[in-house]
């Protein structure tokens, strides 16, 4: 046993001794150097440093990009005629895109202020949340399916999900996008599988996961056209119980504008039925219409966050309707006394008028002037 530690040891310090060495000897790494004066290649020649060591040669500054050893770097820097020596350091783009929607409902006029929705429980019903998404940040969830992977809510087979997570709650940092509320703490409930497609009996259970879940929020971007008295039991329960319960109008609409066709669950009186505009506040032609109509969000080229670090501009009411729990969460989390049907009734009272109530309801929602009121 001792004999065999002794081996070991040697074997682990003569490793040590080699990476040591060939570190001290032939490792390059990149470097900016700069004279002071005039450029002389004829000092670099010197210092052994090759032609093919050196990948640029400024024209407008005495700068050189090379790769040398850390000796030779030594070696440079205390040469009289060199003025600077600096290893190359990685950069990289840093940059946030705030989709227009964001504008468009006023997050952006109470976002310097610090109100982000902080801490708001969001369900968002749908196709599971990509959890993985550097853009999000997901706090639980369920999923109402049993066999793999649609079982588990944090898998997203189709991308509609982490799209709606997205324009909810996409993180404030310096890439991606930002959502209404980045603040707001996300739970994925995955009621519909890969397809898209989904049942009555999967949004009642997902609804009931809410309830039992503490949930503020229920963000339902789905719907089918069935009406049902258990779906709209299962509705005024969670409003009974304080939820704000959000849902897209459905994409049913047509060109003109005419006829009723909300879909279920949002046509119930329980539940907000969201139309969708595109960014010059205009009615998308297949908007549902009809006196449900409630409230209206953008839903036309919605920028947001897509499965596996992607992002992509989806159209639906189903973007529209996340726009509008995401400012719940900001109103909500500004005033956290409201009842969610004193909240309702604020986002109702402060939404920008657009015109013909059966296609935009009371009109554009408003973060900051809700949150004002
Ligand atoms: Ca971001
Ligand atoms: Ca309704």
């Amino acid at each position: 046993m001792k004999k065999f530690l002794v081996a070991f040891l040697t074997v682990a310090i003569l490793f040590a001794l080699q990476t040591t060495v060939s570190a001290d000897s032939s490792n390059k790494d990149d470097y900016l150097i700069m004279f002071d004066g005039p450029a002389e290649k004829g000092i670099l020649k010197a210092f052994d440093i090759d032609e093919e060591d050196i990948h640029f040669e400024s024209e407008i500054l005495p700068v050189y990009h090379l790769e040398l050893t850390e000796k030779q770097a030594k070696l440079v820097e205390n040469h009289p005629q060199i003025k600077y020596v600096e290893e190359d350091a990685e950069a990289e783009a840093h940059y946030q895109t705030t989709p227009y929607g964001i504008d468009l409902v006023q997050a952006s006029d109470v976002h310097p202020y610090g109100y982000y929705g902080q801490g708001i429980r969001v369900a968002v019903l749908d196709t599971g949340i990509d959890s993985s998404h550097e853009d999000l940040h997901v706090y639980g969830g369920h999923s109402v399916f049993s066999t793999w992977p649609e079982s588990d809510p944090y898998y997203d087979g189709n991308g509609h999900g982490t799209h709606v997570a997205g324009t909810v709650a996409a993180l404030n940092n310096s890439y991606g996008v930002i959502g209404v509320a980045p603040e707001a703490h996300l739970f994925a409930v995955k009621v519909l599988d890969s397809n898209g497609g989904g049942s009555y009996s999967g949004i009642a259970e997902g609804i009931e996961w809410s309830i039992v879940n503490d949930m503020d929020i229920i963000n339902m971007s789905l719907g089918g056209s069935t009406d049902s008295s258990i779906l709209e039991a299962y509705s005024d329960y969670a409003y009974n119980q304080g939820i704000l319960v959000i849902a897209a109008a459905g994409n049913s609409g047509n060109a003109w504008g005419s006829g009723d066709n909300v879909g279920y669950p949002a046509k119930y009186d329980s539940v907000m039925a969201v139309a969708a505009v595109d960014q010059n506040e205009n009615r998308a032609s297949f908007s549902s219409t009809g006196p449900a109509v409630e409230i209206s969000a953008p839903g036309v080229d919605v920028l947001s966050t897509y499965p596996n670090n992607n992002y992509t501009s989806l159209n639906g009411t189903s973007m529209a309707s996340p726009h509008v729990a995401g400012v719940a969460a900001l109103v909500w989390h500004y005033k956290p006394y409201y009842s969610n049907v004193q909240l309702r009734s604020v986002l109702n009272q402060t939404a920008k008028p657009l015109g013909n109530s059966d296609h935009y309801g009371n009109g554009l929602v408003q973060a900051y002037d809700a949150m004002v009121h």
